[in-house]
Formats: structure tokens, sequence, C-alpha cells
């Protein structure tokens, strides 16, 4: 070919190809309708932070501002930008202007002419705009109406109120609305990128793979892309080096391609081995170049959800590559009230945090929002497996011909969106919806008649039992994806809640009862239980600007949203701890309580193994800085839970179950293999005097929880019960695991003072050790770091080494004797 006809061909080349455009960054403006005054705007983003942003709203995170930002849920909102085409993308035959995030009621113009009218968060809106576009400059303007007036007029025409509020009849974050750890910020805004889409005669709509065969020698995948053709041609579809050339008609095509891997590596969960993945493009080919393309990343596993009669009643618990699976992990809430700020990289931190804490899998809880791409891939790369529930929470939903049509839309949106991550183990219909309408009293209270009830209750299953998934099976026929309608399936009131399903126990902080009854109150997967703690001192520092740290201030009384939050960590810290004066001390307390609240749960549950196979606190983390349940606060500081979280979570566990009689020492072993080490007890006073010590040669099962001694409760002296700490230690090859157990509460304890000495050994490294037994030892400092570990007990004789992430000045020390006066 000679140099011209090179030249000749290049426009073409340019002109074949599908084009991506973003329209975020583009000069967005916004007003209030009805006003005259444009304001600077962030796409994506919210009102409520581009009000921030304009000083037109003082921050509603701080002190009581929430109170004063209420007004803006009741307005319209007017987006607008222009934008201009070059003629190489007017001569383009397809132009789709597509939306990946809209909140909620939206009313899209393009140059003046209404293209769209949404009315779903969760969906992805994409509509054909050539017709509709110039050559110059273009202006596309978004008119938000206010969803709570929306509500009110939709609910204004029903004839039965549904529980629990106005919310049900929008397809909007629950947790907007306000929740027992939310602010009340029903926002509004383009949350999601927006972009234009160029292509001339095809388009890869969408590309999924299903694992046909998966052996140790071989891993056999099928790629079915989806491809729009405008005419009858001849096109390449490639996934990496597989190809396969199809004569496409005009319409839409499902393109099947085979796809071999030999001596594949399986994708492992986080603590039973690699979570290999592998990469994958699938690329569309004119007879000159790529047009257009998709990336994936697989992991090769497969996944079972196991329901088997068993003595107790039904087993649940899921296989991974064909092992049954011990799932720890926690309930992951959105990261923030306002989530078009939330960096990916913080998504990534959460799921790191969830890895450091030694968890399997996270359950993204119904009242949120599906979580974002970075979430899943962060999910997908770091072993963590997903309980996704779809979003509807503790409320009943209408189940009119138009709502259905608007959730099956968002059932497809987000299935396709999210199932090809091999992070993804089940699907559940919705947060405690079932539980709610047999036991949470509102068919009284509302004092619905016999026939309102059985047509709420059947369209309850129209949308759980039916809808979706049945949606799910024609998306996925051949995947049959786990579907699970309601976590959990019965509620914690009743018996049979722990003989099958998923349960959550909230007998301990709603009911008011003792941790200890966590031990008796194991289900078969416990996908809910928790306890509140406070957030560290900066958080409070920094919502409270400044001012007095009090329980009565209306600042502290604003970011608890329980309504008797902070009565009900009183009412437990009084049974185990001596009530600390200051806030400070106060708030390091509560801090320990939970932690100590989590580790009884956590451990009966995991001890209970294999008849319960599952455990997911409530929760991971927070929207907002507020006294919660979450074991990492708003800003990503751990609390105390969330060290003693990835204690309890550690592969090999050594626990100390008690009845009236006894107390049994457990070796609880998730690996795959058996473990052969010394198990050593050593009792000691809290001088370091060692009254009692024995080795026991123990080799603990694969998968397994085993009772490995047994105290006898008359055995111990009484003398000694207030004043020594068993030390627990189980020593391998490999590694060394250990724990402390105290007979007595922390309040019979009779601590002595520690002298704690912290030795700097280099930029981020110290030693800490103490001359007696010092509980809890809490490290912090002013500035901004990470401890590898902390509030853990220090015996005399023993060196402790702690790793900051960021170098530090200076290391504070206290611990819990610090708070006794
Ligand atoms: C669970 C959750 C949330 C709630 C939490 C704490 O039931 O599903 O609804 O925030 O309890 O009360």
């Amino acid at each position: 070919m000679n140099k011209y006809l090179v030249l000749f061909f290049l426009p073409i080349v340019f002109f074949g190809q599908n084009l991506k455009r973003s329209l975020s960054s583009e000069n967005w403006k916004f007003k209030q309708v009805d006003t005259k005054n444009w304001l600077t705007a962030t796409v994506p983003g919210t009102v409520h932070t581009d009000l921030l942003a304009n000083y037109v709203i003082p921050d509603p995170f701080l002190e009581t501002n929430e109170k004063n930002v209420q007004w803006v849920e009741k307005k319209d909102w007017e987006y607008k930008t222009s934008f201009f085409l070059s003629q190489s993308e007017m001569n383009f035959k397809n132009i789709d202007l597509q939306f990946d995030g809209l909140d909620t009621y939206a009313s899209v113009f393009l140059n003046n002419q209404l293209i769209l009218e949404a009315n779903n968060m969760f969906r992805i809106w994409k509509i054909p705009v050539r017709k509709y576009l110039l050559k110059g400059e273009n202006i596309l303007k978004v008119v938000f109406k206010s969803a709570v007036i929306e509500e009110q007029h939709i609910a204004k025409k029903q004839s039965v109120q549904l529980p629990t509020d106005e919310r049900v009849y929008s397809r909007k974050a629950p947790y907007q609305y306000g929740w027992d750890w939310g602010p009340r910020l029903v926002t509004a805004g383009i949350w999601k990128d927006v972009k234009l889409h160029f292509w001339n005669q095809v388009t890869l709509v969408n590309s999924s793979y299903k694992q046909v065969q998966l052996d140790s020698q071989k891993a056999d995948l099928e790629f079915n892309t989806t491809v729009f053709s405008e005419k009858k041609q001849v096109i390449t579809i490639k996934v990496n080096d597989s190809i396969a050339k199809v004569e496409l008609q005009k319409g839409l095509h499902k393109i099947p391609i085979k796809y071999r891997i030999n001596n594949p590596k399986l994708w492992w969960c986080n603590g039973l081995g690699e979570p290999n993945l592998y990469a994958f493009k699938i690329s569309l080919f004119d007879d000159l170049q790529e047009i257009e393309s998709q990336e994936m990343n697989i992991g090769l596993r497969t996944i079972e959800l196991i329901q088997e009669q068993d003595a107790i009643g039904k087993s649940f618990y899921f296989k991974l590559n064909g092992k049954p699976v011990f799932m720890k992990g926690a309930n992951y809430i959105p990261e923030d009230s306002f989530l078009p700020r939330v960096a990916d990289s913080v998504s990534q931190k959460r799921i790191e945090d969830a890895v450091a804490a030694n968890m399997n899998m996270l359950r993204v809880w119904g009242g949120g929002v599906y979580a974002s791409d970075a979430f899943y891939s962060a999910c997908d790369k770091n072993g963590i497996l997903v309980w996704q529930d779809f979003m509807f929470a503790c409320a009943m939903y209408p189940g009119g011909k138009d709502f259905l049509e608007n959730v099956k839309q968002e059932v497809i949106d987000n299935v396709t969106r999210i199932e090809n991550h091999s992070s993804l183990a089940v699907w559940c219909g919705n947060n405690e919806i079932d539980e709610a309408w047999h036991n949470w009293g509102w068919q009284k209270q509302l004092k619905y008649s016999k026939a309102d009830s059985t047509q709420i209750w059947k369209d309850y299953q129209k949308v759980f039992h039916e809808l979706i998934p049945n949606t799910l099976d024609s998306l996925y026929p051949e995947k049959k994806a786990i579907y699970w309608p309601s976590s959990p399936s019965i509620g914690w009131g009743r018996k049979e809640s722990l003989l099958q399903g998923d349960a959550h126990y909230w007998g301990v902080w709603w009911g008011k009862e003792p941790f200890e009854i966590y031990e008796e109150k194991v289900g078969r997967f416990m996908s809910e239980y928790g306890f509140q703690g406070m957030p560290d001192m900066t958080t409070f520092n920094y919502f409270s600007n400044g001012n007095q740290l009090e329980f009565d201030s209306e600042s502290i009384k604003s970011h608890q949203k329980h309504p008797t939050g902070y009565e009900t960590i009183k009412e437990y810290m009084q049974r185990d701890y001596i009530i600390p004066k200051t806030f400070e001390n106060y708030s390091y307390v509560s801090q320990l309580l939970q932690a100590k609240g989590m580790k009884v749960a956590i451990e009966a549950h995991r001890r209970a193994k294999p008849n319960c196979m599952g455990t997911l606190y409530w929760q991971l983390n927070d929207c907002w800085p507020v006294t919660s349940w979450s074991s990492v606060d708003y800003f990503g500081n751990w609390k105390a839970s969330h060290y003693q979280v990835k204690q309890s979570f550690e592969n090999l566990l050594i626990s100390v179950g008690e009845d009236k009689e006894k107390y049994q020492v457990y070796l609880v072993n998730d690996s795959l293999q058996d473990i052969l080490g010394n198990l050593i007890l050593k009792t000691i006073d809290f001088n370091g005097k060692v009254l009692f010590e024995k080795t026991i040669l123990t080799e603990v099962k694969a998968n397994s929880s085993q009772i490995v001694y047994t105290f006898s409760k008359k055995d111990i002296p009484k003398k000694y019960r207030k004043k020594s700490v068993v030390q627990l230690q189980f020593v391998t090859k490999e590694k060394k695991v250990n724990t402390t157990f105290y007979w007595v509460k922390p309040k019979d304890l009779q601590l002595l003072k520690p002298d704690l000495k912290i030795t700097k050994i280099d930029e981020v490294t110290y030693e800490i050790t103490s001359n007696v037994v010092a509980k809890n030892v809490c490290l912090s400092s002013d500035e901004k770091t990470h401890f590898s570990h902390n509030y853990f007990d220090v015996l005399p004789n023993e060196v402790y080494t702690i790793k900051v992430t960021q170098p530090v000045k200076t290391v504070s020390v206290k611990s819990l004797f610090d708070t006794l006066n």
C-alpha cells in the first residue's frame, strides 16, 4: 500500500470508532426553581453539597445544622449546562445521552425538548438524542421535583396508608429519610456520571459470562455479548484471543463466545486463598479496527447456598469451590449522606478495613443504595464475598403496575451491572420486611381490615416472590443466581428463627438482654446483631465545632439517632464497667463495651460451627459523624470494636465458652487444613505471678470447632477471681495466636496502677511494656495515624510491638485503670 492510500484511509478509521464523552465536567449551574440566581454546581453531585459549596446552607454534618437544612427537601431544583459538539461528533449516526443516576424525579430537557421523565434513583437512563443536537452550543437542563412533595401527592391517591411512611412511593435511597444512625437529608441531583455515547453502525450493549465447567484441569467460560446493529453486516468479536466473526441483521443480538483456561487458579475468599482474577477484554471490530470494548476481571469459583434438613432444622451455609465456608463480616451502609463526594479510594479503604479484620463477606444492606463499581471491584480483588440486598427496607411497598415495571427495570440495570463480579454471592430481596409485617404490629397500629392486609401482603409477594426472582432468572437462566427473599426470613422473637434461614438477633440492644444471651441465641447464619459505640474523640470534636463535649448539648444529642441510644449504652455500661466521669473516658469505655458485646456474639457463633455458619454484625461503617453500631467511624477511625473483631475473626481462634458449672476452651479452625500446636494456658495475678500453667499438645481438625480444655468453676479459687487473668496461647510451627480471659466482669476487677512504657524503635514502630496487667491499653495521637493494635491487654513480662501507618510526634497511652476515678 502506498503512502497516499494510507492517508486516504485514516479518516475512515477515525469515524468508525464509537466514542464516549462525559458531560460531568462541563460548567454546570443550578438554582432553586422559581428563583433567578444561578450558582455553580458539581456533577456528579447533590443539591445539598452544591448549596454548601455556595455558602447557602451550613454544613449539615456539624452541630445541629441538620435541622436548619430541612427546607431543601421541599423545593424543586434545576440544573443546566451547555456543551459544544464538534463536526466530527456530529458526523456520528447515533448519539445517546446516558445518565448513570438521577435522584429522583427528574425532567430532562435538551435544547428545550423534554426528552426524559425519570422516577428511579437506581436506574440507568439512556436516550437517543441525535435528532435534538446541534452543531455548536447545546443546552441540557434537568429539573428535579421535590421527592417528598411528589410522595405526598401519590399517597393522597391511595386508599390505604402503607407503613412506615411516604418514602415507599419513591425508588430512592431509604436512608436519606433518616435512620437510627443517619440524618434526614432527602437530597436530589445528578448523582452519577452523565455522558454522550457516539456510535455508527454497531454498538456493544453489554457483555456477561457464565462458567460452563470448572475443574482442576480447565475452566470453560461462555461470554455472551449483546450487540445492536443498525444494518446487515459482518463484525468480529474478540474475547482476549478468542475470535468470532458473525453476520448480523439489523437489531439486537446476543453472541456467544467460548473461552477455555487451562490449569485454572480458583478465586478464594479472604483467609482461604488468593482471590485470583483473570483479565478479559471483549472487543467489537469491523474490518479495519476496534469499535468498542468492555473489560472485566473474572474470578473462577463456584458458590452454593446449602439448605438441607438436619437434626436442628435446616442448614444455611455457603459452599465456595465445594468447601463449606464460615462467613465472617459485617453489614455495609452507604458511606455518606451525599454519595457523589465519596472517592473510589474511600470505598477501597473500607474494603481494606474489612480484609484487615479477617472478614470474608459484607452485606450491602437494603436501606441504602446498590454500591459503586469501585466497591464491587475492590471486593473481587480482596476476596470479600457480597450478600447483596435489593433496596427495600423496613416498610411495605406498593404493588401497582407502574411501580412493578419501574422495579423490574431497576433490577435489570443493577443485576446487569453487578452480576459479572465474582464477589457476588447472593441476592436478597429486602431488609426485615417479612419480619416486620409478621412481628412489628403494623396491621393493628394502622387498623388494617382483613382485605387491606391481604392486599398489602399480596403486593409484597408480587415484588419479592415473583417479580425479582423471575427477572433474575430471565436475565441469567443458566446461572440461577442464589436468591433469598428477605433478611431475616423469620423474626428474632420466634424460636424458629434459630433453626433455619438467616437471623437478625436484636434481643441485645433493642431487647436490653445481657450480652451473655448471645451464647444461647445462636442461629444458622447470623446476618445482623450489634451494639453501639461512640466514635473517636476527633470525630466528636469535628462535629461539635470545638464546643464543650457534654451529653446534654444539642449537638451531641443530634448525632445520636436512636431514640434511647445513650440511655441504652449507659444501662449496659453499668452492668459491666464502672461509669467513668469524663466524656472522653466515657467514650473510650463505650467502645470497650461495644467491643465486648461483639466478642461475645461472634465467638459464640463461631464456637457453634457447623450448626451456625455465618456471622455478620451490624454495622461496618457510617454515613456521617455519629454515635452508632459501626466499628469504623465516618472518618475511617477504627473503634475498639474493629480491633476486637479482627481478633475474633482470625482463622484460628481460641475462645472460652461458659455455662453454670464450667468454662470450656475452644479452638476454632476456619482453615482447610488440620493444625497441630501447643495450647498453653496460664493464669497470672495482676503482678505477673504465675498461679497455674498447662500445656496441651492439640490437633484441631480443618474447618471445625473443638473443645480442648475444661475448667470447672468450683476449682477456681475465689481469692484469685478478681485479681487474675488467663492467658491462652496456641503455638504452631507457623504462628502464635493468643487471647486473655477474665473470670469476672471488668467492673469487679481489682486492677493495679500500671506503669506503661512506650519505646520508639523507629519512625513507625513502638514497643509497649507494663509492670502489672494493664487492661485495654489505648494508644492515641493528636496527629492522623493508625495503630496496628489497640485496646489490648498488656501483661507484665511481655513486649508488644505496634506499628503506625504515619509517623507521629507523640503517642499517648491510657488503660482502663485510668478511668476508675
Ligand atoms: C437493623 C438494620 C437497620 C437498623 C439496625 C439498628 O435491623 O436493618 O434497620 O439501623 O437494625 O437498629
